[in-house]
This record gives C-alpha cells, sequence and structure tokens, in this order.
C-alpha cells in the first residue's frame, strides 16, 4: 500500500475518490480490488484514514489531504470520481477540483445529481477545457462495492478514458457489463433519476401486493413471506421481491414481533422520484405509477392528518374473496402487470428526455445494464432489450409482442384485484392508475374530446374535428355556430 502522495510517474494513481463515505470509499476498494491505484480524498481526513486503516490492505490507495495532493497524485489525463452529497457540496468540490486541474482532466460525478445540474456543469467544466461525465450509480452500499450499475454520461471522448475502468468494477450479467455510455451532458444522470422513479413504482406495487394480503386476506408477515420467495421463483424475479421475502421473514429480537409491525409507517424519500415525476410533468409524459409512489409515501408521512382522519367512515366493506389461492394469484398477475406499466411509462419518459435534449438513449442498451447491480435489477429486464432488440422505435413497451401478451393474460386477475380492493377499502393507489392509464392508452375515443370542448366554453382555446382539417370555435355567448379560426 502506498499511503502519501508521491511524485514517481511510476505511482501515480489511476482513479482517485473524493467523498469516502459509504458510496465513495465502497467504490474506492471495488477499483482497488480490479487492480487500480486509488487517489483518496475527503474533506474530512478522519474518513480517508479510516479507509486507510480498515481496509488499506486490499490494494494500492493513495492517501491524500490536500486538493492539490490528491490531483497531483494521479496520472494524466486525471480521472477523479467525486462521490460526495448531491448539491451545493458537489458544486463546492467541482470548483476546488476546477481550481487546481488541467485542460483535458476528467472529472466524474457519481452521485445522485438532478440531470439539469449535470447539463450546466458539463457545459461550465467544457468552457474551462474539463471533461466532465455524471454517471449516476446504483446498487447502495452493497452494489458499490460489489458491482454497481453505472450509467455514464458526458462527452464520447472522455468515456473512452474512463468507460473500461467503470464497465470493470459495474456489475456483469452473461460477461457484459452493466456500464455503458448513455450520451452526452446529463443522459447518466437522468436516466439513473428515472431509474429510482421506476424503484418507487415498483416498491410501492409491492407495498399494495403486501397489503392485500395482508389486511385483505389477513395473512401474516413470515406467510406472505414465503408467498413472495415462491413468486421470486417465476417471471417477478428481481432483487426487490427477492427482499421482500426477506424483510417480511424478519423477527424483531426485542419484541418476538415481524419486524414489518415494529417500523414507524411512514416512508422516506430523498427527492429522485419527486424529480422524475417533476421532468416527466414538464416533458408530458404520464408516469402515473411512479407519481402515485411518491405521493403514497407523502400520505404516509402525513402522520398528523393520517391520525385526524382514522375515524372516517369506511362505508360498508366487502369481505375478502373466498378462493385465498386465486385471489393471491391474481394479486401477482396484477403487480406484474402493473410493473409493466411502471417501467413502459419510464422508458416513455427517458424517449421523450432523449428527444428534448437531443442525447440519442438507446433504450436497449440501458435496460441491458439495468439487469445486474442496480436496486430495480430482475429478470423482466431481458424482456425489455429483447423488445428494443426486436423494434428499436418501440411507441410504448406495452406494444411489443411480449408485453401485449403477459398483460392480456393478466387483464381478468388485474381488473379483479383492482375492483376487490376498493370493496374492501384496501388502498391500491398504483394498481389502480396503472390499470386506469392502461385503459386509456387502449382506448379508441377518450373524454378529452369534451375536455376540448369544455375549454373553448370558456376560453376560447378552440379545438380540431375529426372529419375536417383547421382549427374551430363555436361562438358560445352569441348563436353557437362554429368559426374556422386559421
Ligand atoms: P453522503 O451523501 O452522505 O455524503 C457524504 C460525503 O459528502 C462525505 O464525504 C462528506 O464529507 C461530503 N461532503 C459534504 Br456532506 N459536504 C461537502 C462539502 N461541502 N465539500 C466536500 N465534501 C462534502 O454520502 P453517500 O451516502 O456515500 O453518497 C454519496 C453520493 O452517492 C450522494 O450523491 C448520494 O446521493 C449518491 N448515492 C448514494 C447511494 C446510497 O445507497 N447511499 C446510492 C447511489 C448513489 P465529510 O466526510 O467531510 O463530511
Amino acid at each position: 500500500m502506498t499511503n502519501s502522495a508521491t511524485s514517481s510517474a511510476s505511482s501515480k494513481a489511476q482513479i482517485g475518490v473524493t467523498g469516502l463515505a459509504v458510496m465513495g470509499s465502497n467504490i474506492a476498494r471495488n477499483f482497488a480490488h480490479h487492480g487500480y491505484t486509488v487517489a483518496l480524498h475527503n474533506r474530512s481526513i478522519a474518513k480517508t484514514d479510516a479507509l486507510i486503516d480498515e481496509h488499506g490492505g486490499e490494494g494500492d490507495f493513495i492517501r491524500t489531504e490536500t486538493m492539490q495532493e490528491f490531483v497531483d497524485a494521479l496520472e494524466k489525463p486525471r480521472r477523479v470520481l467525486i462521490m460526495v452529497k448531491a448539491g451545493d457540496p458537489t458544486d463546492a468540490v467541482i470548483s476546488e477540483l476546477a481550481d487546481v486541474m488541467e485542460k483535458g482532466d476528467i472529472i466524474i460525478d457519481g452521485g445522485n445529481s438532478l440531470f439539469t445540474d449535470t447539463i450546466r456543469r458539463e457545459a461550465a467544466m467544457a468552457e474551462r477545457g474539463l471533461n466532465f461525465i455524471g454517471a449516476g450509480i446504483s446498487g447502495g452500499e452493497e452494489g458499490a462495492l460489489n458491482g454497481p450499475s453505472i450509467m455514464p454520461g458526458g462527452p464520447a471522448v472522455s468515456y473512452e478514458s474512463v468507460g473500461p475502468m467503470l464497465e470493470k468494477i459495474s456489475a456483469h450479467v452473461d460477461g457484459e457489463p452493466c456500464c455503458t455510455h448513455i450520451g452526452p451532458d446529463g443522459s447518466g444522470h437522468f436516466v439513473k433519476m428515472v431509474h429510482n422513479g421506476i424503484e418507487y413504482a415498483d416498491m410501492q406495487l409491492i407495498g399494495e401486493a403486501y397489503d392485500l394480503m395482508r389486511r385483505g386476506l389477513g395473512m401474516a408477515p413470515a406467510e406472505i413471506a414465503d408467498v413472495f420467495a415462491e413468486w421470486n421463483k417465476g417471471e417477478l424475479e428481481s432483487y426487490l421481491v427477492e427482499i421482500t421475502a426477506q424483510v417480511l421473514a424478519q423477527v424483531d429480537a426485542e419484541t418476538g414481533k415481524p419486524l414489518v409491525d415494529v417500523i414507524v409507517d411512514q416512508a422516506g424519500q430523498k427527492g429522485t422520484g419527486r424529480w422524475t415525476v417533476k421532468a416527466a410533468l414538464d416533458l408530458g409524459i404520464p408516469v402515473t405509477g411512479i407519481a402515485e409512489a411518491v405521493f403514497a409515501r407523502a400520505l404516509s408521512s402525513a402522520a398528523d392528518q393520517r391520525s385526524a382522519a382514522t375515524s372516517l367512515a369506511s362505508g360498508t366493506l366487502a369481505e375478502a374473496p373466498k378462493d385465498k389461492k386465486q385471489f393471491i394469484e391474481d394479486i401477482r398477475r396484477a403487480l406484474y402487470a402493473s410493473k409493466m406499466v411502471a417501467y413502459a411509462q419510464g422508458f416513455d419518459e427517458i424517449s421523450a428526455g432523449s428527444q428534448e435534449y437531443g442525447w440519442n438513449v438507446d433504450r436497449g442498451a440501458l435496460a441491458t445494464i439495468w439487469r445486474g447491480g442496480c436496486i430495480i435489477r430482475a429478470k423482466f429486464l431481458n424482456r425489455i432489450r429483447d423488445a428494443y432488440a426486436d423494434n428499436a422505435d418501440l411507441p410504448s413497451l406495452l406494444l411489443a409482442p411480449y408485453f401485449t401478451d403477459a398483460v392480456e393474460s393478466s387483464l381478468d386477475s388485474w381488473r379483479r384485484v383492482v375492483s376487490t380492493a376498493t370493496l374492501m377499502g384496501v388502498p391500491v393507489p398504483a394498481f389502480a392508475s396503472s390499470i386506469s392509464y392502461y385503459d386509456g392508452l387502449r382506448s379508441e375515443r377518450l373524454p378529452a374530446a369534451l375536455t376540448q370542448g369544455l375549454r373553448d366554453y370558456f376560453g376560447a382555446h378552440t379545438y380540431k374535428r375529426i372529419d375536417k382539417p383547421g382549427t374551430f370555435h363555436t361562438l358560445w355567448g352569441q348563436d353557437r355556430t362554429e368559426v374556422k379560426t386559421d
């Protein structure tokens, strides 16, 4: 181990990591495990020393204290991965780094930055001759150490320099790395944001499935854990379904109760789900499953409002379905169909973002790198990859033959689950909004025609007709004749 910065060319580091909290230190170790010499830096030296003390023997690390020392420890062009808190701390570190780096050096922001910040930072760094890559990294602590899914966006020329290293430390599925160049500037952070949005939807759908078995069927958490474990052997196989079984099976050591029963039922959020919905609103893309998931977390956290409302009437509630086995199978199918909607919507948002910002994101390649390392990793992503391989211009994932068939075979179950849940008074916002989206998507005519009529009535917003070209307005306040306005 090298434990101090040195100026000799042979002992320079190929990569530097600044920000050595849980994610940064694990990624630094991951680089070292793959044979790279890693320069280490953190604002407070204690974290650098803790990493060296606990894991210094795992590979070649160079301990540095100041930013200048850190940059001097790197071979040229210098490659620095920033793993600090998103927002102002990231700007502060970029600014410090840019002051001591040289033209052609590469800064990689591996934090959960907002993609518009990445666009701004990439442009600012380009003006100074520095290459900036915004890399979404998913997989949490464990992924960072053993192989995350990495979504780098930035200049292609800098990807040539850092791409092979990032690919090496990423997770691999069927020998393929879970890392690929996503596109220019903010594209990497944009797709990471949508990844997290889909993760929100996935978890909300899992929560609704759990609630239907718990409150609806009166099953115990351990029994539901077995159901999820069973589901994980089939088409729902995924990391989140796998760990759901584990969390539900966990017993609290202190009380002897299921752990899920002693956890406060208020879901936290750090912002990426909200960002996904905000960006979707700006792009005009319905991401109803993700939005319901964000709102469901907000409702769960409105503790005072909820406790004031527990006495609200429920109306007459239906009993649970008699055929428990059938209902559990219905829930499984509803979960799978709703999940397909959430992914279809997420990929629509990625297409729209890619078009808006000129990123040319390859959706099939993206599905490929989400198969391993990341939180939404699932068997199902192979299907998405195949769908885009068959038709790169697919208008909706739901129109790919596999998805069309899978939804069709789940439809009866899906409708039964949503209607039964409503009759039993169990909230299923994501299941319900997903099937409504699906029914809206497949409708030949939507009530939007009436909306247009109303808009024309109160605001003279005009409308188009189905039978002739042009734009029209009805003189609602006069004799109600129609005039052509263009
Ligand atoms: P945190 O997000 O908790 O950030 C802590 C790090 O930021 C420490 O190294 C801290 O230095 C540094 N820092 C702060 Br705070 N303000 C700073 C400033 N003004 N100047 C310099 N350094 C500053 O760490 P994390 O959980 O390891 O996450 C790192 C990044 O990775 C974040 O952007 C996060 O969103 C993203 N991410 C996290 C996960 C996850 O599972 N945790 C997954 C994927 C992505 P100090 O030690 O001196 O206070």
